[in-house]
């Protein structure tokens, strides 16, 4: 029997690599397309207050739009400093969505005055898997660390080059990309969703 095709239910080519090279590095048996291979899905709007929330909207709109299961990624920065913000607002907090460095650059430029003692924040992400005929589970993983005042490093996208992980030393953007999958919040909930799929899927 051929493994069973997963929708990867991202625009953000970002995130869809990282989603691409955890689940394949899980050993789960699935095919994994990305949601450029539908170019007709609709627009979906993350009308939803958390992560899960939006995760399974996603999830649910993109199973149902192509008959095939779908794993979404709802995910984002919470800073203490700012309450839990951006939050979901997270792709979108400079106004334009998906413009990593405006967004990045507005929030260093908000934190100007806080001490090092308060630059605590954590990356949030839920992943949701959805089938054609209902079925959802929504898993969430999180990493703790802090905002630094310069941002550092080339290696992944939105705010990493601007977060350090807790009892570590370099920025997301500083770590090999298997590092980061390793203590990430995509990582750490993608490791929970993976036995999820095998169990629906398998
Ligand atoms: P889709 O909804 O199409 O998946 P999106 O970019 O709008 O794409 P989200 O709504 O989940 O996705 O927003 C995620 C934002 O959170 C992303 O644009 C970054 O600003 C930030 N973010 C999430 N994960 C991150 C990570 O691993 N490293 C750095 N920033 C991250």
């Amino acid at each position: 029997m051929s493994a069973p095709r997963i929708v990867l239910a991202t625009r953000n080519a970002h995130k869809l690599d990282e989603l691409h090279r955890i689940l394949l590095a899980s050993g789960l048996d699935v095919e994994l397309v990305g949601a450029a291979a539908y170019p007709d899905l609709p627009d979906i709007p993350e009308t939803e207050s958390s992560f899960a929330g939006n995760a399974l909207l996603k999830a649910r709109a993109v199973a149902a739009a192509t008959g095939l299961p779908a794993i979404a990624d709802d995910s984002g920065l919470a800073v203490d400093a700012l309450n839990g913000m951006p939050g979901v607002l997270s792709a979108r907090w400079s106004g334009r969505h998906g413009n990593d460095r405006a967004n990045l650059e507005l929030l260093l430029g908000q934190m100007d005055d806080v001490p090092e003692r308060r630059r605590g924040a954590a990356f949030h992400c839920a992943a949701a898997i959805a089938l054609p005929d209902g079925t959802e589970r929504v898993v969430e993983g999180s990493v703790e660390g802090v905002i630094i005042r310069e941002p550092r490093g080339s290696g992944g996208f939105g705010y990493d080059p601007v977060f350090v992980p807790l009892g570590g030393a370099r920025t997301l953007a500083e770590i090999p990309a298997a590092e980061k999958d390793a203590i990430s919040h995509r990582g750490r909930a993608l490791e929970a969703l993976a036995p999820v799929v095998a169990d629906l899927l398998g």
